[in-house]
């Protein structure tokens, strides 16, 4: 019933709009051809002109109101060092292009009032004019070699390489659909090797390759987190198909490629705590973030800078957003020591790591780093706290049923070494312990000759013997149960005493 209405509606429009029409017509032919042509040329030019104040009105309107959502004006100033190039070129363009815009549209609007049909009026007829070419040719063409040049300029600037040697933030962005995975270098600073014939989905999504040592201490993040006023070099590169690294606050933008690594090198100068500072001041970023909730937090308070894909990769297009923060330096390092490397967390020990079982160069670098802070407490006089004064020595390691040291211990050794050529009233007794497993007399002799191991490994790096006291005490003094291979592993161990 509904749909026979409308159609019965629409028919009658038509019949309503032909009548009109032929009314028109024949009012028309009533007031004779000549002064209906002249009648329809002036409504129709001065339309034209009407059209024209509004359209201009519009425009000024549409730049004032829309000014401060605009990235370059109001609070949205670059927040890179760059930036700042990229806007005054686009400022450059947008002056020329106005210009010729505004001229333009006044000049069509204009002749076509002026101009408009008169009885006997003819058109001027300009076959050839070398002077006009000449103008419209020259002027665009001059304009445009400004522009190039400016632009050549600020591109070699902005794409400048970091130096091999300089330091800066190395992150690689890798993009597939949907999703983004940011690697960063870790404290060495360089991101590891990858191949693609490596890629495990779920265990190894970029193909790291594990026997380059530079990948063991890099780690992800979902969120990109940035230090104010260090240069970022980002490697950008895409897994399926084109995606875009798209960072607008900071005038960052580069294609992600299948196969083709591509890089942006940026020094972000804003935190976002700044930023939003910044966009406090404008009334725009003071209504609620969320429209639908009164009560929701201001707009420039809920504000993150972000990265976007800039890409129409797909329908999941839209999930590629993440979150972008900028700190201080000072903050940044601190986050930085809450970044787990992915190595570390979810290969090292699995199948998939080449050293299973093995020590780590890292690990034990690491591990040094925590003798060194505990031998200090030891040797503290102040500290009087007898559980303090032995330590573990959990990184040294001999060969299998002997008492040769291996390569790795090196790194406690060396620890224990320094503290006693800085302190040279040091004295320790060095003390060897064993598992239960196999003869009560040999684990005594092995865990005695494990201790002078040691006493003689400082001795060839110039201590006095007399400054070590060595012992062993086989299996004597379990700290841990014997029943388990974690357990026999703990109490396999050499100790140190400060004396
Ligand atoms: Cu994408």
């Amino acid at each position: 019933m509904t749909s026979l209405i409308v159609l019965l509606s629409v028919i009658l429009l038509f019949v309503v709009l032909i009548q009109i029409a032929k009314i028109y017509e024949i009012a028309e032919e009533l007031k004779g051809e000549e002064a209906s042509e002249i009648g329809s040329a002036d409504s129709n030019s001065l339309g034209l002109l009407i059209f024209c104040v509004i359209f201009f009105a519009c425009f000024i309107w549409g730049c004032l109101y829309y000014a401060n959502y605009m990235l370059g004006y109001g609070p949205l100033k670059s927040a890179s060092a760059h930036g700042g190039s990229i806007d005054s070129m686009f400022n450059l363009t947008a002056f020329f292009t106005i210009i010729v815009f505004v001229i333009c549209h006044i000049a069509l609007f204009w002749f076509a009032y002026q101009f408009r049909y008169r009885p006997g009026r003819k058109t001027l007829f300009i076959p050839h004019n070398d002077k006009l070419e000449l103008i419209w040719t020259g002027i665009p063409a001059f304009v445009m070699v400004i522009l190039v040049v400016k632009g050549l300029i600020a591109w070699n600037e902005i794409m400048a390489d970091t130096k091999s040697g300089e330091e800066a933030i190395n992150i690689e962005a890798t993009a597939w659909q949907f999703a983004w995975n940011l690697r960063y270098s870790g404290p060495d600073g360089q991101l590891g090797v990858k191949d693609f014939r490596l890629i495990k989905p779920g265990s190894n999504e970029l193909g790291q390759d594990w026997n380059d040592e530079r990948n063991l201490d890099d780690f992800n993040s979902d969120e990109l987190v940035l230090p104010k006023g260090k240069k970022v070099r980002v490697s950008i590169i895409a897994r399926d198909v084109l995606h875009n690294f798209y960072l607008p606050h900071f005038r960052v933008k580069m294609d992600a490629v299948p196969g083709i690594p591509t890089y942006f090198v940026f020094t972000p100068t804003k935190t976002t705590e700044e930023f939003r500072q910044e966009l406090k001041k404008y009334k725009e970023y003071s209504t609620p973030s969320d429209p639908s909730d009164p009560n929701s937090p201001p707009k420039w308070k809920a504000f993150n800078y972000e990265l976007a894909c800039a890409e129409l990769c797909g329908k999941g297009h839209y999930s590629m957003r993440r979150l972008v923060r900028v700190v201080s330096p000072e903050e940044y390092e601190k986050w930085l020591t809450t970044q787990k490397s992915y190595y570390l967390t979810s290969i090292r020990n699995t199948d998939d790591d080449p050293f299973k079982g093995k020590p780590l160069g890292v690990e034990l670098k690491s591990e040094a780093e925590k003798l060194r802070t505990s031998l200090k407490k030891a040797i503290d006089p102040k500290n009087t706290n007898v559980a303090d004064k032995t330590l573990n020595l959990n990184n040294i390691y001999f060969e299998t049923g002997s008492a040769t040291l291996s390569k790795e211990s090196e790194y406690a050794l060396k620890v224990i070494l320094d503290a006693l050529n800085e302190n040279s009233n040091l004295k320790l007794e060095v003390s060897g312990h064993t598992d239960n497993v196999g003869d009560p007399a040999s684990n005594l002799l092995l865990s005695q000759q494990r201790a002078a191991s040691v006493k003689s490994f400082l001795s060839s790096n110039g201590i006095e013997g007399s400054r070590i006291n060595t012992s062993g005490y086989g299996m004597s003094k379990p700290i841990d149960s014997n029943d388990s291979e974690e357990g026999r592993a703990k109490n396999r161990r050499i100790e140190v005493k400060v004396l």
